[in-house]
């Protein structure tokens, strides 16, 4: 039958997933010119129809507001804590001379006693040795696992499920001993650590496969009191409110561990954990700094502005990591209710970067760029200046004050200079 089908039918049938995506990459709008004209929701107009004009009616009537919209249209909502009941931690490993007698690295199992499906993840936490007190540490997923992150040949090589990948060496969708270390140059350890800076990871996949029925192995079944069979309804979670909810449980051990200076957690993720991040950041005010990495559609990018990719595509290949009811806004982003400005504004009054690449145009940079420049609003409430001019910068061109921003040259990656720059925004930021 499918034969039958008009070509491009046929490649959107059998395509879905990465490859989907792309297949996109190569039609989607690069011209600034066929961009239809579009407004933006507007941040300080309440729904009752007033103007937010005081920090504190922010804080207190349009932010919930705010957060709400993106629980009901883009994310969906986390679950109540009472649902999870106690978290575990468990302190699985100490090694005080890691990284050359560098850094202290421990491994800390996270499990839900009450949700024994889920099996709970493994965090890998790096602290710099010699410092006179507890470290800023810098929070983020990773795509390969801890192995992956570090070089260091001792960490424990994941067991779980990853996405196929013959360059990482994913073998039968697990990771092999060839696998270590293959995303250590968007971990620059010992650059992080020689500033004093802390580390703490742990791999995606641990909170839920990254497919489209992976939820079903992951915490998002294992909470739900009708498991696998569960219907996914408009306003409940998808993938990327899981693996933030990751990111909050690390802040939770955090907490107790006292090499760790848990007032200063800067939130860092690229890509698909870019918007993972931005969203951990608006839910959780733990997190000081919001770091979003080349997050794009879903993430930093407007969703109004048709550049690179868009709402259809995005919801057609990832399907599960958004609440059911961002896919209605394909082709329709103006009935939304938010734009992506009013992401980055659910940080304030605490400091957010964004950056760009320029060869990920896929991303949108410029539209990366004026989710931050449209989020000043919120910051003027608290007398803080955002990305503090008034265009995208040039390439290579760090602007901002309390919202950091860059296109950097290069690709869609994490590279030094990205960490370079959050680690100078995070120390003016941190105070050190
Ligand atoms: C792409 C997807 C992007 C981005 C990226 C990634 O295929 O279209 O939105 O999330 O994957 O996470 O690497």
């Amino acid at each position: 039958m499918l034969r039958h089908l008009p070509a491009t039918l046929m490649l959107t049938t059998l395509l879905i997933g990465e490859d989907f995506a792309e297949a996109q990459q190569k039609t989607a709008n690069y011209d600034e010119s066929k961009i239809a004209p579009y407004t933006l929701p507007e941040l300080l107009k309440s729904a009752d129809g007033s103007t937010i004009s005081t920090a504190e009616a922010w804080i207190n009537k349009r932010r919930p507001e705010v957060l709400a919209l993106f629980q009901q249209h883009v994310y969906g909502r986390t679950p109540d804590p009472a649902t999870w009941g106690p978290v575990q931690f468990k302190v699985t490993q100490v090694k005080k001379d890691a990284l050359g007698g560098k850094a202290t690295r421990k491994f800390i199992h996270i499990s839900l006693p009450e949700h024994p499906a889920w099996q709970g993840m493994e965090v890998m936490l790096y602290t710099p040795n010699g410092r006179s007190g507890p470290a800023p540490c810098f929070v983020g997923p990773s795509f390969g696992g801890n192995h992956a992150v570090s070089t260091e040949s001792d960490v424990p090589l994941s067991t779980r499920w990853m996405r196929p990948n013959k360059e990482k060496h994913i073998v039968d969708n697990r990771a092999t001993e060839a696998s270590r270390g293959n995303e250590s140059s968007r971990w620059p350890l010992e650059m992080i650590l020689s500033q004093g800076f802390a580390v703490a990871t742990y791999y995606y996949g641990d909170v839920e496969p990254d497919h489209a029925e992976g939820w079903k192995d992951g915490l998002r079944a294992a909470l739900s009191p009708q498991g696998a069979a569960t219907q996914w309804q408009n306003g409940q979670w998808g993938a990327i409110g899981a693996w933030a909810w990751g990111l909050s449980r690390i802040a939770d051990y955090l907490e107790t561990d006292s090499d760790v200076d848990a007032k200063h957690l800067a939130v860092i993720g690229h890509s698909r954990l870019g918007k993972t991040s931005l969203w951990a950041g608006a839910q959780d005010s733990r997190f000081g700094i919001v770091i979003s990495n080349n997050s794009g559609e879903g993430g930093a990018a407007l969703m109004r502005r048709n550049f690179g990719e868009t709402t259809a595509i995005i919801t057609k290949a990832f399907p599960h990591w958004f609440t059911r009811t961002y896919a209605s806004y394909a082709g329709n982003e103006a009935a939304c209710p938010v734009d992506k400005h009013m992401l980055i504004a659910l940080a304030a009054p605490r400091p957010a970067y964004i950056a760009s690449a320029v060869e990920d145009q896929w991303a949108d940079p410029k539209g990366e760029f004026l989710s931050g420049l449209h989020a000043q609003p919120v910051y003027d409430l608290f007398g803080k200046k955002g990305v503090a001019v008034p265009e995208q910068p040039g390439i290579d061109q760090p602007v901002g004050d309390f919202i950091g921003y860059h296109i950097r040259t290069g690709k869609h990656d994490v590279t030094d200079y990205d960490w370079q720059q959050y680690l100078k925004f995070a120390t003016r930021h941190f105070g050190r």
